[in-house]
């Protein structure tokens, strides 16, 4: 199986089925494309009639949906532990990792994933805080009802854990202060070995993506990352 992937430093959507893959064990193989190449539509339409990533591809199938992409790996791997278990805290992962794939528009938009920058306090305003406290409240319910048995949302690392992952860089990235139990969680995501090196890989792209990056230069990055 391949992982057709964007920019470490900035793909949010290619982090979740990373994350997945090499936290439950399941071996594949990375291919990354620029957001930065002007042949970056043509190559990723190669792979997916979307032309976005990430995209996984299993001899000649092509799945192209992050959501989608954790379902195929459920299917296809039903041991590795995609999802939790238990048929209540399963529904209450896919109704979150849903959630996440559909809402926290303030969210993304004002705070985008970008891993190796520092921006405290950068991206801050009522809609955010409101989708802050969702999540917060979210992952508060989720852990307290499923969460016993481990750091992550239902105990174990699971898919949902995987969709929340970028999350955890953003929050990171822009320093927003979380009460203690979503920091802990927060904790976790970022402690996880795939976590660590995604972020090694990350910061060593050096790959400036103008567009995302409102708040510097080409220069200020290239300064960042030297
Ligand atoms: N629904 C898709 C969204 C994929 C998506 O928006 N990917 C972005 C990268 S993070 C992309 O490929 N952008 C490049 C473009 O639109 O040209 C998923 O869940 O995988």
């Amino acid at each position: 199986m391949q992982l057709v992937i964007g920019n470490k430093n900035y793909s949010s959507w290619s982090l979740r089925p990373w994350v997945l893959l090499r936290t439950l064990d399941i071996p594949f193989t990375e291919i990354r494309l620029s957001f930065n190449d002007p042949d970056f539509k043509l190559q990723a339409h190669q792979y997916s009639p979307t032309a976005k990533v990430p995209v996984l591809v299993d001899h000649d199938f092509a799945v192209w949906d992050s959501l989608a992409i954790a379902e195929y790996l459920a299917e296809h791997f039903p041991d590795a532990g995609i999802w939790p278990a238990d048929p209540q805290a399963r529904a209450m992962a896919r109704c979150l990792a849903a959630e996440m794939h559909s809402s926290f528009s303030a969210l993304r938009q004002a705070m985008p994933m970008n891993v190796e920058a520092s921006l405290p306090g950068i991206g801050m305003n009522d809609a955010v805080a409101k989708d802050l406290a969702r999540l917060v409240e979210a992952w508060r319910d989720c852990r307290s009802r499923f969460g016993s048995d481990g750091p992550f949302l239902c105990g174990h690392f699971s898919a949902v854990d995987a969709f929340f992952a970028p999350v955890a860089f953003r929050l990171r990235t822009h320093a927003v202060t979380l009460p203690d139990d979503a920091a802990a969680y927060v904790d976790a995501l970022l402690a996880l070995p795939a976590m660590q090196e995604w972020h090694n890989e990350a910061c060593a792209e050096q790959d400036f993506v103008s567009c995302d990056e409102p708040y510097r230069s080409a220069d200020e990055a290239a300064a960042a990352w030297a």
